[in-house]
């Protein structure tokens, strides 16, 4: 699919480099910071469909922090805001995602010659109310049998640690799955399932980053956010990229709101109608 709208036309589809020693970070380390990915005129059309996708509310929408279901019909807190596949509503989120330059550094680096989409996601924390995203790993969530999908966290306001800017603990992508994580803060934390040696190594690095640089991570690398605790929100714009090699795992993984768009048998490469091919 290509984007659609000719006003987007000469945005995100430029090239960024993304070097050598940016792979081999990213291999050893789990994630990879990238700075100035967007302009100011990409950010500006990003930031005015993610607030209109605030306010409409379109697709699936659900307090991450809440327990359970899809938060459209009782009372809200949103201390989490996630609303997904926005790509499918909005035109300039639909040019971001379909532009080619994030995929392509997705493409750079694992190295796979096709990326498709799995998702993409906007994670809003307000002022005020917000939560902290727990220690988590992706992999549990995601319906796929190999590590190896990635996502793009794109910073569309400046993010400090008091703001909720991503942290990671470097090399626990070598550390193999563990069980999912309530985001609801039910249950056991990450860290309780580590050994002594893991948990020796539990040196936390937070990101902070400017509006339009981003982080890349893999499936199974540690990571965490505070709750927004100053007086501006935090907007960031994940995208979720399935890299050849990864196939669809079936059964013992969670439940995603994209199970039935699904058209791949167990073991077969990981597909479905609405992960489109990027590059
Ligand atoms: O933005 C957040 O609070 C959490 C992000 C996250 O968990 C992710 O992108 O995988």
């Amino acid at each position: 699919m290509e984007n659609d709208n000719p006003m987007y036309d000469d945005l995100f589809k430029s090239d960024y480099p993304v070097t050598d020693d940016k792979v081999a970070f990213f291999r050893e380390n789990g994630y990879v910071r990238f700075d100035d990915v967007l302009d100011e005129r990409e950010l500006e059309v990003l930031r005015t469909d993610l607030d209109a996708a605030r306010a409409e509310r379109k697709g699936f929408v659900r307090d991450l922090a809440a327990n359970g279901g899809n938060g459209m019909g009782g009372a809200r807190k949103d201390r989490i805001l996630q609303m997904l596949n926005l790509w499918e509503h909005y035109p300039a989120i639909r040019a971001y995602v379909f532009g080619g330059r994030v995929a392509k550094m997705a493409q750079r680096l694992t190295g796979s010659e096709a990326i498709h989409l799995y998702h993409d996601q906007a994670l809003v924390k307000e002022p005020g109310p917000s939560a902290p995203s727990p220690w988590h790993q992706d992999q549990p969530y995601w319906p796929s049998k190999e590590p190896g999908m990635l996502s793009c966290w794109m910073a569309l306001d400046d993010v400090t640690v008091e703001r909720g800017c991503m942290q990671f603990i470097p090399g626990s992508n070598h550390w193999g799955e563990f069980p999912p994580i309530s985001f609801a803060g039910e249950g056991k934390a990450l860290k309780e399932y580590l050994d002594e040696a893991q948990r020796a190594k539990w040196e936390p690095v937070p990101v902070e980053l400017k509006a339009g640089s981003c982080t890349f991570h893999h499936g199974l690398t540690f990571h965490y956010t505070n709750a927004n605790t100053t007086d501006h929100i935090r907007r960031a714009f994940v995208t979720i990229f399935i890299p050849e090699g990864i196939t669809y795992a079936a059964e013992g993984k969670m439940e995603s709101p994209f199970d039935d768009s699904i058209t791949s048998k167990k073991g077969e490469p990981l597909r479905g109608a609405r992960f489109p091919q990027l590059v």
